[in-house]
């Protein structure tokens, strides 16, 4: 209790920041996904590790996702100005509770019109634990956003419980390789073979493909080499503060 009164403070207190870490396509930086810290007026920066399930347990994930979404939508918004910078897409991680609330569809058009940005720059990473929910419903909701162009990725594509069919129910535009695929995939046949099923399955059902948790250049050319060519990871850049990752994408080729 004492906990969730110090996250709801700090939900007040707008003592949440972004930091991004960049999308590569190719050799190009794409976008961004944006990940959520605390700042933490004593214990410094705080992981959403440390956060985000208790945040989910008391429903603040709601107000806390909304703050998310607004803050993305306003630096999406800032990039449209910019020459060299207004072709980036954010990602913003949705959890299953934002996805079930009624008012989801219009809430997220409301930050696109209040902020500016272009709906076609936002993605929305959803993991398969949205799928508990009545999937009609899912559906629905991110065929209206669809609609509006707004981009839709299935994060930790693999490590979930989810039935393939659902894959050609859903209306996405990106598979995301978990990254626990992508540590031993050079080692690992397993992985290997995963990772290589991941990618053919994502190009048979017309759908884009990012792995994430590229920590060297021998996974990325793996990675290449099976035919998924956006990577996310340490080996490209660390999640960095806005100001990181805007001079990361300067200084990129
Ligand atoms: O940045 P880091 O590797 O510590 O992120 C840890 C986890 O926190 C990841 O699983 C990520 O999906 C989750 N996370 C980060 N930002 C957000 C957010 O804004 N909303 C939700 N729901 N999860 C987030
Ligand atoms: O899927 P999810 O939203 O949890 O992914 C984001 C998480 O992955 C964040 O916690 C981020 O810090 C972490 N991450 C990003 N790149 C790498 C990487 O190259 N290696 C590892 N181990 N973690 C990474
Ligand atoms: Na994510
Ligand atoms: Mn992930």
């Amino acid at each position: 209790a004492v906990l969730e009164a110090g996250l709801r403070h700090a939900i007040a207190e707008d003592q949440f920041l972004l930091h991004y870490q960049a999308q590569i396509d190719g050799d190009r930086v794409t976008g961004v996904e944006a990940l959520v810290r605390w700042q933490h007026p004593q214990r410094g920066i705080v992981p959403p590790s440390d956060f985000i399930p208790l945040a989910e347990e008391t429903g603040l994930i709601l107000e806390l996702g909304y703050r998310v979404l607004e803050t993305a939508c306003a630096q999406l918004a800032r990039w449209a100005a910019r020459p060299g910078m207004a072709h980036l897409t954010i990602a913003v991680n949705v959890s299953a509770q934002q996805l079930r609330e009624p008012g989801f569809v219009d809430k997220v058009l409301n930050v696109i019109g209040q902020t500016g940005a272009r709906p076609d720059r936002l993605k929305l990473e959803l993991t398969e634990s949205v799928l508990v929910d009545n999937v009609q419903d899912i559906i629905g909701k991110m065929s209206a956003l669809k609609e509006r162009g707004v981009v839709f990725s299935l994060d930790d594509f693999g490590i979930g419980y989810s039935s393939l069919s659902y894959l050609k129910l859903l209306p996405l535009d990106q598979l995301k390789i978990d990254r626990s695929f992508v540590r031993d995939v050079l080692v690992d046949p397993n992985d290997a073979a995963i990772a290589r099923t991941i990618v053919t399955l994502a190009r048979s059902l017309g759908l884009g493909v990012i792995a994430e948790g590229v920590e060297t250049e021998a996974q990325r050319d793996f990675l290449a080499m099976a035919g998924c060519h956006a990577y996310q990871g340490y080996y490209f850049c660390r999640p960095l503060p806005i100001d990181g990752f805007e001079a990361f994408a300067n200084r990129y080729l």
